[in-house]
């Protein structure tokens, strides 16, 4: 029997994978899959039966109820696990790929000492009602993420961090005052699409507020955020998912200090 710990990081060369392929459950290819949903009626067969035929319309066949819990008199939450029989073809998906280096702090800190000359001043905040600060602040506080401190470490950033549920003119005022060289928002609460609208009212509050050609770069992030949808929000770059310290610092660097001439010794 062989034994030991398997690196699901280590891609195995010897293995011949295949381009089309199905969810695994028990065995390969057996297209099993999970989903939870919440339906609005009260919990009693009816409600497991309605369950049921949504999970065969959503094309899982067969279909197993493997939980149904009453949420309040009138809701009803539900786990199902199924088969589906849908195949994913690997050639048809397309990654948005980082259009930067990785940089480490003390590349990072270099860059920006030798060619902007000063410290690069970024300010943040949650607006709106969102009060979800915990994903800025692993981006900005010095305790950082997924073992990279944050912002706050880097001797060349000076960070300004507001809070939750800020309001847009408040923040527009600070980043005029601090002279903010980037602005930096988070957004988690995505009911009723919140967080696209409050990123396109502060996107047009900045744009208002300062000259054609020197408002600060606008970045946002946020868990739901779709990659590649700054030019639709009206803001320079979105953060999504599992977004590290030091990829923000990279992109930094890349947008607002690659290309400015190298200080004169
Ligand atoms: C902790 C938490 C809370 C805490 C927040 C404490 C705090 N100080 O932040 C409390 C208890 C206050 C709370 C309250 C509420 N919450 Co809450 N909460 C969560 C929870 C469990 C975890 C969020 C979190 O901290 N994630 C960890 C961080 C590190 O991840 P992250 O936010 O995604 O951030 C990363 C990236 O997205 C990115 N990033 C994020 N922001 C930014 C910004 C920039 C500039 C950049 C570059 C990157 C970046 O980088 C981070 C690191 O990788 C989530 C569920 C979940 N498991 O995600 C629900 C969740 C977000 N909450 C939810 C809800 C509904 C609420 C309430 C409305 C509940 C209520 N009825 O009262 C209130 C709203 C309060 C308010 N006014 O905003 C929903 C949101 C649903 C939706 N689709 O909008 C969730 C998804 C739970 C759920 N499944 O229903 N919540």
């Amino acid at each position: 029997m062989r034994t030991g710990v398997v690196r699901p990081d280590v891609v195995r060369p010897d293995v011949v994978r295949p381009d089309v392929v199905r969810p695994y459950g028990d065995t390969t290819g057996d297209g099993m899959v999970q989903v939870s949903f919440t339906l609005p009626v009260p919990h009693d067969k009816r409600a497991e039966g309605a369950a049921l035929q949504l999970a065969s319309k959503m094309g899982l066949e067969p279909a197993l109820l493997v939980h149904a819990k009453a949420m309040g008199p009138d809701f009803t939450f539900f786990v199902v696990y199924g088969s589906v029989r849908h195949l994913v073809d690997l050639r048809e998906v397309t990654v948005v790929e980082r259009e930067f280096p990785l940089l480490t702090p003390s590349e990072v800190n270099k860059a920006i000492r030798s060619r902007l000359r000063r410290k690069l001043v970024v300010v943040g905040a949650c607006i709106g009602t969102d009060a979800h600060t915990v994903g800025i602040d692993a981006i900005l506080n010095i305790k950082g993420f997924a073992g990279e401190k944050g912002l706050e470490y880097y001797r060349e950033l000076k960070v300004v961090n507001l809070g939750a549920q800020v309001l847009v003119p408040e923040l527009v005022s600070r980043a005029r005052s601090e002279r903010a060289d980037v602005v930096m928002v988070s957004q988690v609460v995505t009911q009723k699409d919140a967080h696209l609208q409050n990123t396109a009212v502060m996107s047009a509050a900045f744009r208002e507020a300062y000259p054609a050609g020197e408002v600060p770069l606008l970045v946002v992030g946020g868990p739901r955020f779709e990659e590649g949808s700054a030019g639709r929000l009206g803001v320079d770059r979105v953060f999504g998912r599992g977004t590290t310290p030091a990829e923000v610092a990279s992109y930094l660097v890349h947008a607002l200090v690659d290309g400015k001439e190298q200080e004169q010794p």
